[in-house]
């Protein structure tokens, strides 16, 4: 398939394509990148329906060939945004599982302990029986719902009006809450809402940007592209790059003349202080905008005065020079661009770290103008909607739970008594939902757009908790996963291409993704799934109407359009309508007196910061403890930033004799999670076919290993086997990609790691949280490494070696 009908080479040797480069200040030059089945070329495609990528948080924009009602290429849209007209390899060959033969195609029960297939009354049937006797029996908190941050606005908006204010039961959570919840929470503590402040466009004007924790050439592929193409152009930026491995984007940090900081695991907040502590120590810091827009700045500067880059250098295992050469980049950088991912969120001071970062670029004032920005990045598609519908943590529309007026004003959205929506205790968060599940007070899990039994920590817990016999789990997928082999009922559902809805990126762009084809067999958008529940379950609102009161993609998000006006996230301008004739992508909020969008949050300096108006009072950053509203008010009366500081206290499992090695996780650019998707493209699947494990070349001598062998990775929760890679990460750093479960995503049944060994990264990692934002810790465990004495072959394509587009 690639050849002919591609444009722009061999994506999977070349992922970043040919290079447009440009200046600062200038517009990124437009590139379109195209993919069509093996042997059709564009006069052979019969529609192009509008959509935008669906494998990562980007958003890039794109049309969905169609021949004969199957889906048959993608093509970037030039005019928009985000992308101008690129894609990345995920989303050229990964639309093909769309088609896949073993998608879900009729709902399934299970029978004398086997899944067999049914029709749709007797799977709803099970559900709604046992969603009404759990709620006769033990009420709401028997029942929880885990979602997910890769459906539509329409499907969250009504998915949290179900669990919150028709069943009134606070166990609603994301898988938000392993990708996002961070980047939600560090917002939260600096500007008292959530709302990302930065734009894409700060890349073209930028002579600074940070990478903190985020691997953007991997993981968001077409971002980097925009980066690599101002580092070919004049007058190019310096990047700043913190992470313990060797990742395109840390040797673009040293090529550009910026700095790769390579700290051990889980001592990101150390290193940052120590950063702030430079910054302030040379008096970078902007005086005028910290007093006129922010609280905190002497606490901060008392706080980081424990951390000259001597005592971070020795925490964090960095030379303190390269500390005091990344805070010279950072302190003299006239437009200084920040972003953060999970290198940060996943760990055990993940909230407490990320905030430093908004310091960062508050203290040097760079916020709100064109390159001076932070992104707080998000990983999914559409996890943005996921927190600002509510589907997750989080009250609809960044709504304060803690705020009484809040919840009355979203009650009168859905016309229910304000006592029904729970609001006595924050929301339950999934690590909590799971625990109950595993002590037996939640009875019934509903389980939508995810695959906990691949991506949730310490899986044999994770397996035994949802194999109980006395939960009554639920699963709504498109693929028969591992999650779904331990569901009673699972409901098949349609995916991107095959139902309309609209999502919003990591920078606020809001696009709308129109249905291209017919989903296969019986399969329903997930819209369908959850208005047919709360039918047969005859939920009322206030006035004896059916609720939720909507019916179909758009009137639902015309609900959440309304329900959104005047919170941060206002979609009031926009419709589907407005979002199908736009040329590009609409940044929220969209109002009728602003209804081109707004770039940029924060550029007047004004935040949503005041007691009344904001979505959360803050925590202690170390210990989690929620602020009261009294001490909120005293702390910030008139709706400025705040300037939150923290001690580092050291991970909780850290290496030892027993287990020498710091085990991190993540991703690699040609998978996507638990490749349910990228799994089935046959391009991305020949790329990268099996776990590896990655370690440093000094530790793969100590241990006698080479390029390939085959080794058990053990921690003291499970075990992997995986051919090793040398190279390219820290010594006595180990790094697994998350993405390979047990189920065969080529033919359709189990199938194992190299040598029939578990091999999914979540065997090894613990049962462990951030306190502040609940995020599981993926990125930090003690492990060993033995060798299994069975020399290897190859391990895949290896994107390490790949210089395609690299400066
Ligand atoms: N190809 C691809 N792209 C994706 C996804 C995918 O699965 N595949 N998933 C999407 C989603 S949902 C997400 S959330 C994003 C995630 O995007 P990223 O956060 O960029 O991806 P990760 O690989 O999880 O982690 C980033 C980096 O953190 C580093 N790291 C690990 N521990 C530490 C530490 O203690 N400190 C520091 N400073 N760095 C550390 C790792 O070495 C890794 O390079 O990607 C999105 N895009
Ligand atoms: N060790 C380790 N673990 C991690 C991470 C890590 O870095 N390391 N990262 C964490 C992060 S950031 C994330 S985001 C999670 C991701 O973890 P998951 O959410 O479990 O990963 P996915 O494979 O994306 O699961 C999405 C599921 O939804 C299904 N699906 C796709 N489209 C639709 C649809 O339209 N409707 C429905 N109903 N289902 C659909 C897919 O088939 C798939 O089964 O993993 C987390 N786990
Ligand atoms: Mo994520």
């Amino acid at each position: 398939m690639d050849g002919e009908a591609g444009r722009n080479g061999d994506r999977i040797a070349q992922p970043w394509g040919e290079r447009t480069p440009y200046g600062p200040g200038a517009d990124w030059p437009v590139r379109v990148d195209q993919q069509l089945a093996e042997g059709l070329d564009e006069r052979g495609v019969q529609r192009w329906v509008r959509s935008a990528s669906l494998l990562h948080s980007n958003g890039d924009a794109m049309d969905i060939a169609v021949v004969d009602g199957r889906i048959a290429g993608v093509r970037g849209r030039a005019d928009d945004r985000v992308n101008r007209g690129r894609l990345g390899p995920k989303d050229l060959f990964g639309w093909q599982a769309n088609a896949s033969p073993d998608r879900l195609r009729r709902p399934l029960v299970r029978r004398g302990g086997e899944l067999v297939e049914t029709d749709w009354d007797t799977a709803m049937g099970r559900v709604v029986e046992q969603s009404q006797r759990l709620l006769a029996e033990q009420g709401p908190s028997a029942i929880g719902f885990y979602t997910t941050g890769q459906l539509f606005s329409e499907e969250y908006y009504t998915l949290a009006a179900i669990a919150r204010g028709a069943i009134g039961t606070n166990h609603l959570d994301g898988n938000t809450r392993l990708c996002t919840a961070t980047a939600a929470a560090a917002l939260k503590e600096t500007f008292a809402c959530d709302g990302q402040p930065g734009s894409y466009t700060d890349i073209d004007h930028a002579d600074v940007i940070a990478l903190f924790g985020h691997n953007m050439a991997e993981t968001q592929a077409v971002l980097w592209m925009r980066v690599l193409d101002r580092l070919h152009g004049a007058d190019p930026p310096r990047l700043v790059c913190v992470d313990p491995r060797d990742t395109p984007v840390a040797r673009a940090a040293r090529d550009s003349g910026g700095v790769h900081l390579a700290p051990l695991p889980g001592t990101n907040l150390a290193l940052v202080n120590a950063l702030l502590h430079e910054i302030i120590a040379n008096d970078r810091v902007d005086h005028d905008y910290v007093e006129a827009h922010t609280v905190g700045f002497a606490e901060l500067e008392k706080r980081v005065r424990d951390y000259p880059p001597e005592v971070a250098g020795r925490i964090c295992g960095v030379d303190p020079e390269r500390i005091r050469e990344a805070a010279r980049v950072l302190g003299e950088a006239r437009r200084l661009l920040s972003t953060v991912l999970q290198g940060f969120y996943q760990s055990h001071q993940a909230t407490a770290a990320a905030v430093q970062v908004n310091n960062l670029n508050l203290v040097r004032g760079m916020l709100g103008r064109p390159g001076c920005g932070v992104l707080q990045m998000n990983g999914q598609p559409t996890a943005e909607n996921t927190r600002e519908c509510g589907a997750d943590g989080d009250l609809t529309g960044f709504r304060n739970w803690n705020n009484d007026a809040h919840v009355a004003e979203l009650a009168r959205h859905w016309n229910v008594d304000p006592v029904r929506i729970p609001h006595m205790a924050p929301p339950t968060h999934a690590m909590q939902i799971f625990r109950y599940a595993e002590q037996g007070s939640l009875r019934m899990l509903w389980v939508s757009g995810t695959n906990p039994a691949v991506s949730l920590p310490e899986l044999a817990r994770i397996r035994s908790i949802l194999a109980q016999e006395r939960l009554f789990l639920v699963v709504q997928d498109i693929f028969p996963t591992e999650t779904a082999q331990l569901a009673d009922v699972v409901l098949p559902a349609a995916t991107w291409g095959e139902k309309t809805g609209v999502f919003t990126n990591a920078d606020r762009t809001v696009h709308l993704s129109e249905k291209a084809v017919d989903p296969p067999g019986e399969a329903r958008p997930d819209l369908d799934i959850f208005l047919d529940y709360a039918r047969r379950m005859d939920f009322r609102d206030a006035d004896g109407h059916p609720f939720p009161q909507w019916h179909d993609p758009e009137s639902a998000f015309d609900a959440w359009a309304a329900c959104s006006a005047g919170r941060p996230c206002d979609y009031s301008g926009l419709s589907h309508e407005v979002l199908r004739k736009a040329p590009s992508g609409i940044q929220w909020p969209c109002t009728a007196e602003h209804p081109e969008g707004t770039e940029r949050l924060y550029a007047d300096g004004r935040f949503r910061s005041a007691p009344d108006d904001c979505e959360h009072y803050g925590r202690d950053l170390v210990t989690g403890a929620p602020m009261e509203e009294t001490e909120y008010r005293a702390l910030n009366p008139d709706a400025k930033a705040i300037l939150k500081a923290a001690e580092y206290v050291p991970a909780h499992e850290r290496p030892d004799d027993e287990w020498p090695f710091a085990l991190i996780t993540g991703r690699t650019i040609y998978h996507f999670h638990t490749r349910t998707k990228t799994g089935r493209a046959p391009q991305l699947q020949a790329a990268a076919p099996d776990v590896w494990v990655e370690c440093a070349e000094a530790d793969a001598r100590r241990c006698g290993l080479v390029e390939g062998d085959l080794v058990d990775v053990t921690t003291p929760r499970g075990a992997i086997r995986a051919r090793v890679r040398v190279g390219g990460i820290r010594e006595g750093v180990l790094f697994v990609p998350f993405h390979y479960g047990y189920w065969d995503t080529t033919g359709s049944g189990p199938e194992e790691g190299a040598d029939g060994a578990g091999r999914a990264a979540n065997e090894l990692t613990p049962t462990d949280w951030d306190p502040a934002s609940k995020q599981p810790l993926f990125k930090t465990a003690a492990a060993r490494l033995s060798p299994v004495g069975n020399r290897g072959d190859e391990t895949g394509a290896d994107t390490r070696d790949d210089s395609g587009g690299a400066p």
